[in-house]
C-alpha cells in the first residue's frame, strides 16, 4: 500500500496566531491516510467551510494514533477541542452542526431528509457493489460471476448519477453540497486517479465506473469538483 508513515507528527497549519482579547477559536486536527476517499470527503468539506486543520497522518500498518484517540483504527477523525469525531458522515454532520456557514446540507427539513436518503443509498446500498468485488478478489478463489454482477450495478449506477445531474452544477441542486463530498471520492476513479494510488479498492473503482459519452453530464462535475479546495 502506498502510504506514508508520519506517525505522531503533526504538521501545524491550523490557526496559531492568537486573536484580538487572547481568544484562539479550537484546534481541529484531522487524522488521515493517503489516498483515502472518506479522508477526501472530508477534505472538501472543510475547505468548503474555510476551515485548516492539524494534519496527522498514519499508515495503515500502524494505525495506534487513530486508536489511541477514538479507539477504533479508521480514518477520517476529526478532533474538535474536547470532541474525537470518527465516521465521514458523522464529521459532516459535525462540521455542519457547528460551523453552519457556508451550509451544506439544506436548512429546509424536507430537502434535508432527501439529502439524508442519499447519504445513507450511498454509504449502504451504492458501496456494496465496489465491496463486495473487492472482498472477492482478496480472496482465495474469487467467484467472477459475482464480481461480473457486481460490477453491472456499478455501471449502471453511472446513468443515475447522470441524471441527477440534468440541469443542474452539482448532485443536490446547483450549489455543493455534502452529496458532492460524499460522492465524489469515489466516483472521480471514472476519471482521475493518482498513478501512484494502487490501492486495489481503487483500481476497482477505476475500472467499473469507467466514464463514456453516455455520461457527459458526470465528466463535468467530476472536473468541476476536482478544481475544488481539500483541506
Ligand atoms: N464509515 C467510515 C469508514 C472509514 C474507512 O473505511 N476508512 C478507510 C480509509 S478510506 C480506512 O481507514 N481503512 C483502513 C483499512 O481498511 O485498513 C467513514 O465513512 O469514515
Amino acid at each position: 500500500m502506498n502510504l506514508l508513515w508520519c506517525g505522531q507528527s503533526v504538521s501545524e497549519t491550523g490557526q496559531s496566531t492568537p486573536r484580538s482579547g487572547g481568544y484562539r477559536p479550537p484546534m481541529l486536527r484531522l487524522y488521515r491516510a493517503a489516498f483515502s476517499t472518506n479522508v477526501e470527503r472530508v477534505a472538501l468539506a472543510l475547505a468548503f467551510k474555510g476551515l485548516e486543520v492539524e494534519s496527522v497522518e498514519i499508515s495503515y500498518s500502524d494505525r495506534s494514533p487513530v486508536v489511541e484517540v477514538s479507539g477504533q483504527g479508521l480514518v477520517p477523525v476529526l478532533v474538535d477541542g474536547d470532541e474525537v469525531v470518527a465516521d465521514s458522515v458523522r464529521i459532516l454532520r459535525h462540521l455542519e452542526a457547528t460551523r453552519p456557514d457556508p451550509p451544506l446540507f439544506p436548512r429546509d427539513a424536507a430537502r434535508r431528509a432527501e439529502l439524508d436518503v442519499f447519504l445513507a443509498w450511498f454509504n449502504e446500498v451504492w458501496k456494496v457493489a465496489p465491496n463486495g468485488i473487492e472482498e472477492e478478489k482478496e480472496g482465495e478463489s474469487p467467484d467472477e460471476r459475482r464480481i461480473e454482477e457486481l460490477a453491472g450495478r456499478m455501471r449502471a449506477s453511472l446513468d443515475r448519477f447522470e441524471a441527477l445531474l440534468d440541469g443542474r452544477d452539482h448532485l443536490f441542486g446547483d450549489d455543493f453540497s455534502a452529496a458532492d463530498c460524499a460522492a465524489f471520492p469515489f466516483l472521480k476513479y471514472g476519471v482521475v486517479r493518482d498513478p501512484a494510488d494502487e490501492e486495489l479498492f481503487h483500481l476497482i473503482l477505476e475500472e467499473h465506473l469507467a466514464l463514456n459519452d453516455r455520461h457527459p453530464r458526470l465528466r463535468d462535475w467530476i472536473a468541476r469538483v476536482n478544481e475544488r479546495p481539500r483541506a
